[in-house]
C-alpha cells in the first residue's frame, strides 16, 4: 500500500511534507485535494483528517494528519537519512521550531486566501456561502473565511501579519549556525520553515531575503533551494492567473 499523500500543490503544510518525503528519497503517491472546491471538508476526507485541512498521509492504509507530526513519524519509520537530531533534548528543540512556525499559519492565511479561494467564494450566493461555512470544522477557519470574503483584512492587519512573519526571519537569522537552523545539520527545522520563507520572499515581503538585509537567511535559502529534493517537492509560484487558492 505504501505512502499516499493527500495534499494541495500550493499549501505550505503540504509542501513541508513533500520536501520531507523527497529529502528522504521515499516513493509516494499523491492525491490532490482541491481546496477551492472545498474537497477538504467532504465527508470522505474528514474521515482521514477531522480538522478538514491538508495534508494527510496514509501509510499502509493508516491515516495521519498534522504536517509536523507526519514528518516526525516518517523519520522514525524511515530513519535514513535522519532528519531529526539524535539526542532527546535536541529533538525537543526541533519540535519547538516546528510548533513556532505552525503558530504563524494565521498570518500566512491573511495573504494566501486573497487569491484563488476568495475569488471563488466571492462568486457564491449568500446561501451557498453559509452552506460552505457550515462544513468548516474549526471556528478559527470559519472566521478566516468570513474575513477573507465578507470583510477583507485591512492594510493595518496585513502589516501586522507581515511583521509577525518577518520576526520569524529575524529569529532564523539569529539562530542559523553553520548554514542550518539546528546543530549545523539539515533537519526538520529547516524543512518546516521553508514553505513559509518561500511565500514571504515571493510576495509578502520580497526584499526580506536579500543578502544585505538578512545574510544568513539569504545563504540558507540559496542552499536549501539547491538541494535536489527542493526541485522535486514542486514549490511552484503561488499566484497564477488561473491559480487555485491555498491556505
Ligand atoms: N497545522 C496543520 C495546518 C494545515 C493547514 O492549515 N492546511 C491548509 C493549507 S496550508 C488548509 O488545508 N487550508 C484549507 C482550509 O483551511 O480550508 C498542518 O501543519 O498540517
Amino acid at each position: 500500500m505504501g505512502l499516499v499523500l493527500y495534499h494541495a500543490a500550493k499549501s505550505s503544510a503540504s509542501r513541508r511534507v513533500r520536501l520531507f518525503l523527497e529529502e528522504k528519497g521515499l516513493d509516494w503517491d499523491g492525491h490532490e485535494v482541491n481546496l477551492a472546491l472545498q474537497e477538504q471538508h467532504s465527508e470522505a476526507y474528514l474521515k482521514i483528517n477531522p480538522m478538514g485541512v491538508v495534508p494527510t498521509i496514509l501509510h499502509d492504509g493508516l491515516a495521519l494528519h498534522e504536517s509536523g507530526t507526519i514528518c516526525e513519524y516518517l523519520d522514525e519509520v524511515f530513519p535514513d537519512p535522519p532528519l531529526m537530531p539524535e539526542g532527546a533534548y535536541d529533538r525537543a528543540l526541533v519540535r519547538n521550531w516546528v510548533r513556532h512556525v505552525d503558530g504563524l499559519i494565521g498570518n500566512l492565511i491573511r495573504f494566501n486566501w486573497r487569491h484563488g479561494m476568495a475569488t471563488r467564494a466571492a462568486r457564491l450566493s449568500e446561501a451557498e456561502f453559509q452552506a460552505m461555512l457550515e462544513k468548516v470544522p474549526s471556528a478559527e477557519r470559519k472566521e478566516a473565511w468570513l474575513r477573507t470574503v465578507r470583510d477583507p483584512y485591512t492594510e493595518a492587519e496585513l502589516d501586522g501579519a507581515r511583521a509577525n512573519l518577518l520576526a520569524l526571519l529575524d529569529r532564523m537569522e539569529a539562530t542559523i549556525d553553520g548554514g542550518w537552523l539546528f546543530g549545523r545539520r539539515y533537519s526538520l527545522a529547516d524543512i518546516a520553515v521553508a514553505p513559509f520563507v518561500r511565500r514571504i520572499g515571493e510576495e509578502i515581503a520580497p526584499d526580506a531575503l536579500s543578502p544585505s538585509v538578512r545574510p544568513k537567511v539569504a545563504d540558507w535559502w540559496a542552499a536549501l533551494q539547491a538541494r535536489p529534493a527542493y526541485g522535486r517537492a514542486d514549490f511552484g509560484p503561488f499566484v497564477e492567473p488561473a491559480g487555485q487558492g491555498r491556505g
